[in-house]
């Protein structure tokens, strides 16, 4: 899979992209991520890629033609023409359902935005998705960008190791993650439940079964919305 990204600030992405499980998927090839600076595109001697508001009001926004010009660049970089995703709050909120949706593409360009945002004829002409990580502001779309990135990285097959699959996880079953325990099996006087030392695997699945429901009940209902029947359709 292969991810460009668009952003005024490269350097914000050195890190959390350079370790463990996306590290190992981008030395393994398996992810092969580009990052580019919005502002090459710029071509005013001050390299200007904002600009005020028409209409007035605070902040500033990005300019229409340098974005244009960026993604022009980006897209010739590879043959495929690659999923346009803008991450802003005024987007699809992110979930497994989506990750899973953009994870199946072979090219993502992914834009980050500053200021106030983009300016809309660039959203309406050349943006795919609009995807938000949550109902706050953040000075950038940067974090939302490496969130994305990681999320989608641990369903490229083979990302998590053969070992693991994101099939059992959170969410795969649209539940909450039952509670882990591992050594030591008392700390504290506090200890394990007994069913999980039982070795009995099938006991074992049931009980975590059984929390799943229970937590995702008490903590997301939400999650469970329509899915009740379907499960005991009685
Ligand atoms: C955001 C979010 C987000 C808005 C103004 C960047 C900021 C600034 N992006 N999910 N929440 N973006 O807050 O995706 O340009």
């Amino acid at each position: 899979m292969r991810i460009d990204v668009l952003t005024l600030f490269p350097e914000a992405f050195r890190g959390p992209l350079d370790v463990s499980i996306v590290k190992r998927a981008r030395e393994d090839g398996l992810l092969d991520l580009h990052i580019y600076d919005i502002r090459e595109h710029a071509t005013d001697r001050h390299r200007t890629v904002d600009d005020y508001p028409f209409g007035g009001g605070q902040g500033m926004v990005m300019r229409v033609d340098v974005l244009d010009r960026a993604l022009e660049f980006v897209r010739a970089r590879a043959p495929e023409r690659g999923l346009v995703v803008y991450l802003t709050p005024a987007g699809e909120r992110l979930n497994d359902r989506i990750v899973r949706e953009l994870a199946a593409e072979p090219r993502l360009i992914l834009v980050c935005g500053r200021y106030e945002g983009v300016d809309e004829r660039f959203v309406e002409h050349f943006v795919d998705r609009e995807i938000s990580i949550g109902d706050y502001v953040l000075t950038g779309g940067e974090l939302p960008a490496m969130v994305l990135i990681d999320a989608v990285t641990r369903h490229i097959p083979g990302a998590l190791g053969d070992a693991a699959s994101p099939e059992e996880e959170s969410f795969a079953d649209g539940l909450l993650e039952h509670p882990q325990y591992t050594r030591p099996a008392e700390y504290k006087g506090w200890s394990v439940p007994e069913v999980l030392l039982s070795g009995h695997h099938a006991k074992i699945e049931a009980w975590r079964r059984q929390q799943r429901l229970e937590r995702t009940r008490e903590r997301r209902p939400d999650l469970l919305e329509g899915k009740e029947e379907e499960d005991d359709p009685g």
